[in-house]
């Protein structure tokens, strides 16, 4: 897959993206990350990319020229199609579903903004996803065009070792982790859960999808909510509650 950003800030991007497994998946040819400055694209002496708001206002805006050649410019780098997503807190939120439809396309095109934002015209007529990593404000578009790249690039077939399966990940289950724990067994915090160390390994995966319904019901009953449990799973859970409610652990 191949990511082309536009961004003012190009090493943000860059820099992210050369580490750790989605760093590993483009060494191995999985994930081209490619950004693309505005800056570049401007042809006044100031190589001017904000103006002033109409109607007023505090901030900026980006203009639309500087972008659009950007665009163009990004687009021409290859021959296949790609949806144009722009980062901004008014998108759809991510979620770990959309991250593996994203992940299955050939090419995305990221747009980060910067200032107060992009001239609407824009958005209408060159965006075709706005999307949102959660609801809070950032200072512009990178981190969270670095958080769908990071999302995305760790998928590519290959990118993942076996050690770190994608199949395990929470939310691909719909729930959140189980607790975990290494060595030492004994440690002043505390022990590590007797069933982990008992090698009966399906009491060991019985325990482990017990404690991520259960904190799923603890921590995130929205996401409960929108499962259709099993039966083996409706017991499980139905065990962790009482168990729960008796002892409050
Ligand atoms: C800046 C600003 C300055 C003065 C008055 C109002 C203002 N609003 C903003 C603003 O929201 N700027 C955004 C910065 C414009 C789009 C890019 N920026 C951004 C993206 N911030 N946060 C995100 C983001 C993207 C995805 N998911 C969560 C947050």
């Amino acid at each position: 897959m191949r990511i082309d950003v536009l961004t003012l800030f190009p090493d943000l991007i860059l820099a992210n993206a050369q580490a750790g497994v989605v760093g590993r998946a483009q060494e191995r040819g999985l994930l081209q990350v490619a950004a693309w400055n505005p800056r570049d694209h401007t042809h006044d002496n100031y190589r001017r990319v904000d103006e002033r708001p109409f109607g007023g206002g505090p901030g900026m805006l980006m203009l639309i020229d500087p972008l659009r050649e950007t665009l163009a410019a990004a687009r021409a780098a290859t021959s296949d199609p790609a949806p144009v997503i722009y980062l901004s807190p008014q998108g759809e939120r991510l979620t770990q579903k959309r991250v593996r439809t994203l992940a299955a396309l050939p090419r995305l095109i990221l747009i980060c903004g910067r200032y107060e934002g992009l001239d609407e015209r824009f958005v209408q007529a060159e965006v075709d996803l706005e999307l949102s990593i959660g609801d809070y404000v950032l200072s512009g578009g990178e981190l969270a065009a670095s958080v769908l790249i990071d999302a995305v690039g760790r998928l590519q077939e290959g990118a993942l070792n076996d050690a770190d399966s994608a199949s395990q990940d929470s939310f691909e289950q719909g729930l959140l982790d189980c607790p975990l724990y290494t060595r030492p067994e004994r440690h002043e915090l505390g022990e590590v859960p007797e069933v982990l160390r008992s090698g009966d390994h399906r009491a060991i995966a019985r325990w482990r999808r017990q404690q991520a319904l259960g904190r799923t019901w603890l921590r995130r009953p929205d996401l409960l909510a929108r499962m259709s449990l099993g039966s083996d799973d409706r017991v499980l859970l139905d065990a962790f509650i009482r168990r729960h409610r008796t002892q409050g652990s």
